[in-house]
């Protein structure tokens, strides 16, 4: 497939997408949702698409943030319409079957920073910068920022993040749980590509279970939660997968799982 801000590569079950204009550092305009939106509900329903890996074309930037000169002539109705639709294409990310690894190489501020959290897991190169700098141009982050901010690192350091605008380094990051791994900039790539590896090793149907038992539990009170995943803990087991996994213990081997 072929975009105008988006580069998409395939390996080996990997899908590969670059948010590409490193002369914008890479921020989103509307037209890069649409495209981002289009290429994800195609690796929705595509079955030879194991794993997504997300990142930021150039050495600086993963994402800085919703393009500005778009949006500084918004009035209300179009400010809406922009967060409503970027929102659902983030949610589309969130709930793509497949894991979904965030490579962030560089600045991943305001939208970029929300893109990153829409994403199963962060793993940030040593230069990343995070933020949500959105009180600086008289908006809050628009989306999803002010609700997956604190279910990620806790009301208080979002509220922080938020109100001061501040950036913070990737060891911060770090620290707070906003990211899974630091690497240096020149491992970001391979790192995200062995960890997509090993996810791609276990047994698919139950990642997959997993990723949903998660999203769907977090907004769930503990004993919806628990009942949701004691449905699909069954579901398992109509699985060729959980018998292999299972004889393969039993007679010391790997497993070879084949997403039945
Ligand atoms: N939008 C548009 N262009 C951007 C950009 C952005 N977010 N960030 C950078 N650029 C452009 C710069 O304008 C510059 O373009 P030229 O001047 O060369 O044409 C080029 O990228 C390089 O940037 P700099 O020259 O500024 O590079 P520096 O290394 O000096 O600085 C920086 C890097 C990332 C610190 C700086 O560029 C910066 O502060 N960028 C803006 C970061 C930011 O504020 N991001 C958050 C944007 S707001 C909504 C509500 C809110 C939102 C959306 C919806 N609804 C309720 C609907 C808000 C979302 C946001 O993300």
């Amino acid at each position: 497939m072929e975009f105008k801000n988006l580069i998409f590569q395939k390996e080996d079950g990997i899908a590969i997408i670059t948010v590409n204009r490193p002369k914008a550092l890479n921020a989103l305009n509307s037209e890069t949702v649409k495209e981002l939106n289009q290429l994800v509900e195609t690796i929705d329903s595509d079955p030879d698409t194991k794993i997504v890996i997300i990142t930021g074309g150039g050495e600086k930037s993963f994402v800085a943030g919703a393009d500005i000169s778009e949006m500084q002539n918004m009035n209300t109705l179009e400010g809406r319409n922009w967060g409503k639709f970027a929102q659902s294409v983030f949610n589309k990310i969130e709930n793509l079957p497949q894991p979904v690894i965030a490579a962030v190489n560089g600045y991943a501020l305001g939208g970029g920073c929300e893109l990153a959290m829409s994403c199963d897991i962060r793993i940030a190169a040593e230069n990343a910068k995070f933020g949500q700098p959105e009180v600086l141009l008289g908006v809050i982050p628009g989306f999803a920022g002010t609700q997956r901010l604190p279910r990620l690192i806790g009301k208080g350091r979002a509220k922080e993040l938020m109100f001061t605008g501040d950036q913070i380094d990737a060891q911060e990051a770090y620290r707070i749980g906003l990211v899974n791994k630091v690497v240096p900039a020149s491992e970001l790539m391979d790192a995200a590509k062995k960890m997509a590896e090993k996810i791609m090793s276990r047994g698919p149907i139950a990642v997959q279970l997993c990723k949903t038992a998660v999203n769907e539990g977090m907004d769930m009170d503990l004993d919806s939660g628990q009942a949701y995943e004691r449905e699909a803990f069954g579901v398992c087991f109509a699985t060729e997968d959980q018998t292999e996994g299972m004889k393969a213990f039993v007679e010391k081997r790997p497993a070879k799982f084949i997403g039945k």
